[in-house]
């Protein structure tokens, strides 16, 4: 069946291949970000006969806007049956004692409540429907801290935390809630969290060859698809030569 399915930070990286997939899919799609050009460019390359866009230029942060937007979804758009919290960012790779507090409170906003945000706009129709699915974009950052990751890993922890905490919320629901932990995939993550300096982030994946936000995709509509009595609850997925978020074997 065709599902209508919300995506955040549809703009690049594992949203944008996010939406590509579910277009793949047969799905209807509501990409949100906050870029309206870049939006305007993938409803272009996605919408066919087959496929329909729509887009919602909103930053995740801001809540009035989130909430004037889904408020005003038009008819036939409204029953999201799956909500992709994917909009995120890491800033910066300091100690904790050096960090920017700037920088800590774009990714605690982001990551964290904008995550809370849609969860809280969105999931309450789907209690009432009885149906729907929310994929958190977690991270291996979560799993454990890596040297620096500090603030960003403690964001990822949360998402852990509040994909667990909905899918007790929501248990005698059938809503199903899954948290995808992707390690290391090459997309604009590393040059966002070096403040543009591209030679830097480029080392990142150096040595190693990197997941694709077309892989950490792929596993967002597995487990959208998967049979009704199946939830996908947590799935981590890692570049074959990293082991954990501090392991990563570069030849
Ligand atoms: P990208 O930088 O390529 O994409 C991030 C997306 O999030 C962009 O569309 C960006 O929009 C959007 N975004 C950021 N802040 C906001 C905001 N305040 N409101 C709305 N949209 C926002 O990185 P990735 O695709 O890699 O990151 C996507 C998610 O995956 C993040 O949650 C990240 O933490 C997570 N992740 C990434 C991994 C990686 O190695 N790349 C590994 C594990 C998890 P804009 O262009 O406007 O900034
Ligand atoms: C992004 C992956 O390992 O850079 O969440 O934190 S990592």
């Amino acid at each position: 069946m065709k599902k209508i399915v919300l995506i955040t930070g549809a703009t690049s990286g594992i949203g944008q291949a996010c939406a590509r997939k579910f277009a793949e899919n047969g799905d209807k799609l509501i990409l949100t970000g906050r870029n309206e050009e870049a939006l305007k460019a993938i409803r272009q390359e996605l919408s066919s006969k087959e496929t329909e866009v729509l887009t919602m230029t909103f930053d995740v942060r801001d809540r009035e806007t989130a909430k004037k937007c889904i408020e005003a979804l038009p008819v036939g758009w409204r029953d999201i049956d799956v909500l992709v919290n994917n909009a995120g960012l890491a800033l910066g790779l300091e100690p904790e004692y050096e960090g920017s507090l700037d920088d800590w409170e774009t990714m605690i906003d982001t990551n964290i409540k904008g995550l809370l945000l849609m969860t809280r706009l969105v999931v309450p129709g789907m209690i009432v429907r009885n149906r729907g699915h929310v994929i958190n974009i977690g991270s291996v950052a979560g799993d454990a801290a890596y040297a620096g990751g500090n603030v960003y890993c403690a964001t990822k922890a949360a998402v852990k935390a509040l994909s667990d905490g909905l899918r007790i919320d929501v248990a005698n629901t059938s809503v199903r809630v899954t948290n995808l932990k992707p390690g290391l995939v090459e997309t604009n993550f590393s040059n966002i969290r070096f403040h543009g300096d591209t030679d830097r982030a480029a080392t990142v994946y150096q040595g190693i060859k990197p997941l694709t936000g077309n892989d950490i995709a792929e596993v967002a509509v597995y487990a959208a698809n998967a049979p009704e009595h199946v939830q996908i609850a947590e799935v981590l997925i890692l570049a074959t030569h990293q082991a954990s978020g501090s392991v990563i074997v570069r030849k």
